[in-house]
């Protein structure tokens, strides 16, 4: 299964706006998500969060700056393929603006008005609740459009990223 990262740029404490980036080409074009992409072999996790995080938005992240939030898990029946488990974070501190890139064109939005109609379906089950501070480990499946969750088990997480993931 292929590993990935998502990172969330909040302002605010508590959050009050989230950093979406539109997605133009790729796996979820066309859709609006946190910034990441695939963990690369033997890259660590925060290290992979940290270089998307730059390469798509031109934005500096120091991995100390990286708040574990979610470990998901996507399954997609129709799409092995496309079966993935991602890291979540959330970040509060960075260096530089979000500029638009080749794979995203970045965006401000108030996290009371979060376009879900414009992302992953999981997205709405598990993102209201990291903005507001918990950490969760959940898992989707999909239905035969590859859209459509067909079934969600979502759990309390400790934040903590195992070694198996750490590229080691
Ligand atoms: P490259 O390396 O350019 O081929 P790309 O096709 O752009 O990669 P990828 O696979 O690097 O995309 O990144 C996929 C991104 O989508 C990651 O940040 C993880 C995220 N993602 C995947 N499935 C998701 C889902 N169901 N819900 C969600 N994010 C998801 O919110």
């Amino acid at each position: 299964m292929r590993d990935a990262t998502l990172c969330f740029l909040v302002r605010g404490d508590p959050p009050q706006d989230v950093l979406l980036g539109f997605k133009k080409k790729g796996f979820g074009a066309g859709k609006r998500n946190g910034i990441g992409g695939k963990i690369e072999d033997g890259e660590a996790v925060a290290r992979a969060a940290a270089r998307e995080m730059y390469e798509e938005t031109g934005v500096r992240v120091a991995e100390t700056d990286l708040l574990p939030a979610a470990l998901l898990t996507f399954v997609f029946p129709a799409r092995p393929e496309w079966d993935q488990v991602v890291y979540a974070f959330l970040a509060k501190t960075w260096r530089g603006e979000p500029v638009e890139t080749d794979e995203m064109r970045p965006g401000w939005f108030p996290v009371e008005a979060i376009p879900f109609d414009q992302m992953w379906q999981d997205d709405a089950y598990w993102l209201p609740r990291v903005l507001q501070g918990e950490r969760l480990k959940a898992r989707f499946v999909f239905g035969e459009d590859n859209e459509t969750v067909v079934a969600a088990e979502i759990e309390p997480w400790d934040g903590v990223i195992g070694v198996e993931a750490a590229g080691v």
